[in-house]
């Protein structure tokens, strides 16, 4: 067993709202928080605070309270700054969605969540007014951030004037989010994560990440995710930095923000540090004020984090993290010049971790203080209470004492270094969105032309991870790959494409009928 080599952190006992905003200067309220990248529009941490507790206010009027989910299904704006932490102080607990998600997809979310109101954006309308009414909830449930006819609108819940109400609950039981990770196995499950748990990981992460009040973070990684929710969002505003928003990635926009804003800090999942090293456009803007750059969310080549660093003259960072962790468990520390980007650094603060041989269930061998390979599993204040509604899920993925056992394989050096090295489970990450397999296998199944199916992750000629089909195709038919890859496209969201087919005679399976990925995944059966 390891703990981390860092002196521990003191974790507060307070709400979210408390720990960012219950100590704001008059200094700090003066400062700017938010930069709504599109329309240049800026929020002071005192107009942000206020804010906040106006639509606490608006909630709490219509009943909204402990015990209440609120889905927040929106691309990043100040409106979904404002819309997620009002959820939180009104102690109503917020269901982030993918904005990419499909009607299906938001639907599941709804209903099982519990969701009673749906907070959306006018581009995403359709498909929430749809999930909404097929899952019983009346139009006048979903409020429209930035306005739509027949809707309210964030500005009606700030003009509503109602005060924030009084909660009271205990920060290390109550939910403050429940975000949908696949976790090891099986479809999206709903993640319970407590006011303690975001709280501690902001505290934890703190040390490493090196950010201060004269940052200016980029802020493009989904904030409905977890990784943008707490290294960039909650983080950044707890240190007091600027974050300035985008919606979407788009490298161009990407790169006039960095210039316009003297953008100090990035935080990326690998594809878009791929444009970082490679795109001409990068050579044609000003990316000098940039001191640093967080990969996270998949695995970051070290070649890849070298050439970043060597281009825009800035330090790489990586981070390692699961939604069941709130997210993050180690990181390269900003200020440890030695330790390579190509790993995951140290435990960060208050976390325990060891590498276990999932044949054995024993910490695996350690030879001159290097491991060999082993499941990590990992324990501290950040780890999830568990599945909501899902006790089978949950005892799989949690022990008795603690161990929250990631499904990732790692190794550790003698200085404390670890490096991922494979995934023992099913999930699959896209540009570093999860694709749960079981879903496209169920989904592949339903294609008169297909037999039986099994969806595996595959490095493609870039070195990214895509979803590959492996199909077993129905006696007496032929089917097309385009046909295949067209089946899926029409009903999944973007980023859960089959990318790659192959037709097999057979699906490899245990005697207990477990497909067995790790055959299909074999050097010989990639892309
Ligand atoms: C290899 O992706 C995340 C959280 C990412 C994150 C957050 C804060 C990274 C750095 C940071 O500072 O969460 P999920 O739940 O969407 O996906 C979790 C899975 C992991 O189990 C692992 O398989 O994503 C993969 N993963 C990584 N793999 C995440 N980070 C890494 C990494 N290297 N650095």
């Amino acid at each position: 067993m390891y703990r981390s080599t860092l002196p521990d952190v003191v974790v507060p006992d307070v709400s979210v709202f408390d720990s960012l905003f219950g100590s704001l200067t008059d200094e700090d309220r003066e400062k700017t928080a938010l930069v709504d990248g599109p329309s240049g529009a800026e929020t002071s941490y005192g107009d942000l605070a206020a804010r906040i507790e106006a639509v606490a206010g608006a909630l709490a009027a219509r009943g909204i309270g402990v015990g209440d989910v609120v889905a927040l299904h929106c691309p990043n704006s100040s409106g979904f700054v404002i819309a997620f932490h009002g959820i939180l102080r009104a102690g109503a607990t917020a269901t982030t969605v993918n904005s990419l998600a499909t009607v299906k997809d938001l639907e599941s979310q709804l209903r099982a969540s519990g969701a009673e109101l749906l907070l959306t954006a006018s581009p995403l309308l359709e498909a929430a007014t749809t999930a909404a009414r097929n899952v019983g909830l009346p139009d006048s449930a979903v409020i429209v951030l930035d306005g739509a006819e027949g809707h309210e609108s964030l500005r009606d819940l700030l003009a509503a004037g109602a005060p924030a109400p009084d909660v009271s609950f205990e920060p290390a039981e109550h939910l403050a989010v429940l975000p949908y990770s696949s976790g090891t196995t099986g479809l999206p499950k709903g993640v319970m994560l407590t006011h303690r748990n975001l709280v501690a990981n902001v505290e934890q992460a703190r040390a490493m990440l090196g950010v201060g009040r004269d940052d200016v973070l980029l802020a493009v990684l989904p904030f409905f995710h977890i990784y943008g929710m707490t290294a960039l969002l909650n983080l950044g505003l707890r240190e007091r930095a600027t974050l300035v928003t985008m919606p979407r990635f788009d490298l161009a926009e990407f790169l006039r923000l960095i210039e316009d804003h003297g953008v100090t800090y990035l935080f990326i999942a690998p594809p878009i540090g791929v444009a970082l090293a490679k795109h001409p456009l990068v050579d044609t803007v000003d990316t000098s004020t940039v001191r640093h750059v967080l990969s996270g969310a998949a695995p970051l080549d070290e070649h890849l984090g070298r050439a970043i660093e060597a281009r825009l003259g800035a330090r790489m960072l990586q981070g390692y993290g699961m939604t069941e962790m709130s997210p993050v468990s180690h990181v390269t520390p900003f200020d440890r010049d030695d330790i390579s980007p190509g790993s995951v650094g140290l435990a960060i603060p208050n976390v325990e971790f060891r590498l276990v041989d999932p044949a054995t269930g024993e910490d695996v061998e350690v030879t001159d203080g290097v491991s060999a390979p082993g499941e990590l599993w990992c324990r501290g204040p950040m780890v999830m209470t568990g599945y909501l509604n899902n006790p089978e899920a949950t005892a799989e993925t949690l022990t008795d004492d603690g161990w929250l056992k990631t499904g990732d394989v790692a190794t550790v050096d003698a200085d404390g270094v670890v490096h991922i090295v494979d995934r023992l489970k099913e999930l699959i990450k896209y540009k570093g969105y999860q694709v749960a397999p079981s879903e496209l296998e169920s989904l592949l199944l339903e294609h008169p032309g297909i037999a039986d199916a099994a969806v595996v992750g595959v490095l493609d000629d870039e070195g990214e991870e895509v979803p590959k089909a492996f199909v077993v195709a129905q006696p007496g038919t032929s089917t097309s790959d385009d046909e295949v890859l067209a089946f899926v496209a029409e009903r999944v969201a973007p980023y859960k494409k089959v990318r790659v087919v192959e037709w097999v005679d057979a699906i490899p399976k245990s005697a207990s009928g477990k497909i067995l990925r790790k055959d299909l995944r074999a050097p010989a059966a990639t892309a």
